[in-house]
C-alpha cells in the first residue's frame, strides 16, 4: 500500500501527482488489473492504481503514451485482447462510442480475450444501447461486466478524488474496491442493470454543460456592456454561484486558458446522448439543448479538443 512508484520516474504526470499531495493507503487487490486507454482521463486513474501498489497492464492505441506508465512499473499489452488475456479485470476508459466499438468489438479487441470469468469494466461515457451491446457481448462469452463511469476531470482523477457511478455485476463491483478506492472519493453501485450507471452519469454531465454554457453567455455578455471580467469573476466567487466549476471556468475564460481538462468535444457528445435519452422518455430538455448548440459552435470554431471552457469563445463570437 502506498507504495512509491519507480525510481525512473520524474515524468509529467508523476510531477503533476507529486504536487497533488494525496497519498492513500489503500490494501491493493492481488488481482492483476488491465486498463485500456490513456488519455486525459485514463492517465491519473493508472497512476493512482500504481501508487497503490496495484498490477496494471496498460495498452493505448497511440503506443508511445504506454511508455511513462511502464517506467513507474506498468505492463504494457500489445492489444486490448492480450490485456483481457493476462488480466483478471480489464478497465476501458476511452473517447466515444466509436472507440468503445473498436476496442471491444475490433479483430485483436476485447472480445477476443474473453472467456469465463473474465472481468470488463467499461468506464467511458458512451449511449446507452452501446453499453447494452456491450456487456450482452461479454456476457455471451462467459465474461462478467460492469460499467463505472466517473464524475470528474482531470485534476480529480489525478488526486484520485473521482465519483465512480457503477452498475452490472454486484460481485464485479465488490472486487474493483480497492482500484475505486485508489482512484476515487466514492464509489456509487447503482443496482445490476447495465446502463443505469451511464444514465446517471448523463444527467450529471448535462447539468455541467448548461452551467458552464451559462457561465460563458454571461461573461460573453459582461464584456460586450463593458465590464472588467476580473470583477465578474470575483462576485461569482463571492455568492452562493461559488463553486469549483464556476471558479475554475471562469478563471480559464478570464485569462483565455483553455488547455483541457474536460475536453469541449466530450461535453458536447454528452450533451448530445443526454438529449436522446431525453427524446427515448418523452422529457423536454430546453436548456440542455440550447446548451448543445453553443458546443457544436465552439467546435465549428475549433474547440473540440480544448477545454469546455472555450465554449465561451463560442458565446462571444
Ligand atoms: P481523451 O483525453 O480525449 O482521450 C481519449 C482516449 O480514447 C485516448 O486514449 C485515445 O487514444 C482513445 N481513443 C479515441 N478513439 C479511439 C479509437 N477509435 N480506438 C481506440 N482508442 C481510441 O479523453 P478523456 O480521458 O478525457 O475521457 C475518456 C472518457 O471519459 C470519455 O468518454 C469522457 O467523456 C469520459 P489515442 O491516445 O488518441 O490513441
Amino acid at each position: 500500500p502506498g507504495m512509491p512508484l519507480s525510481s525512473a520516474s520524474g515524468t509529467q504526470i508523476e510531477e503533476d501527482l507529486a504536487k497533488s499531495g494525496t497519498v492513500k493507503s489503500v490494501i491493493p487487490t492481488p488481482m492483476r488489473i488491465g486498463f485500456l486507454g490513456l488519455g486525459i482521463m485514463g492517465q491519473g486513474m493508472v497512476m493512482n492504481l500504481l501508487r497503490s501498489g496495484h498490477e496494471v497492464t496498460v495498452w493505448n492505441r497511440t503506443a508511445q503514451k504506454c511508455r511513462d506508465f511502464v517506467k513507474a512499473g506498468a505492463l504494457k499489452g500489445n492489444s486490448p485482447c492480450e490485456v483481457v488475456q493476462q488480466c483478471d479485470i480489464t478497465f476501458c476508459c476511452v473517447a466515444d462510442t466509436t472507440a468503445v466499438k473498436d476496442i471491444v468489438f475490433g479483430s485483436q479487441g476485447v472480445l477476443r480475450g474473453i472467456t469465463g470469468g473474465k472481468c470488463f469494466v467499461e468506464m467511458s461515457t458512451i449511449d446507452e444501447e452501446t453499453v447494452q451491446d456491450v456487456a450482452e457481448a461479454i456476457q455471451a462469452r462467459g465474461g462478467v461486466y460492469l460499467e463505472a463511469p466517473v464524475v470528474g476531470s482531470r485534476v480529480p482523477a489525478l488526486e484520485g478524488q473521482l465519483t465512480i457511478l457503477a452498475s452490472g455485476d454486484r460481485k464485479l463491483f465488490d472486487d474493483c474496491f480497492s482500484c475505486f478506492e485508489a482512484i476515487g472519493k466514492k464509489s456509487l453501485y447503482l443496482g445490476s442493470d447495465p446502463g443505469a450507471a451511464t444514465r446517471m452519469k448523463l444527467i450529471i454531465n448535462m447539468v455541467m454543460g448548461s452551467v458552464v454554457a451559462s457561465l460563458s453567455e454571461g461573461m460573453a455578455m459582461a464584456e460586450k456592456v463593458g465590464l472588467d471580467l476580473e470583477d465578474v469573476a470575483e462576485v461569482l466567487g463571492l455568492g452562493s454561484l461559488r463553486c469549483p466549476t464556476i471558479i475554475h471556468k471562469s478563471q480559464a475564460i478570464l485569462n483565455g486558458k483553455y488547455d483541457p481538462h474536460f475536453p469541449l468535444q466530450h461535453q458536447q457528445k454528452d450533451l448530445r446522448l443526454a438529449l436522446q435519452l431525453g427524446d427515448k422518455v418523452e422529457q423536454p430538455l430546453y436548456i440542455a439543448a440550447a446548451a448543445n448548440e453553443l458546443y457544436k459552435k465552439a467546435r465549428r470554431l475549433g474547440y473540440g479538443e480544448s477545454d469546455i471552457s472555450a465554449v465561451f469563445r463560442a458565446a462571444s463570437n
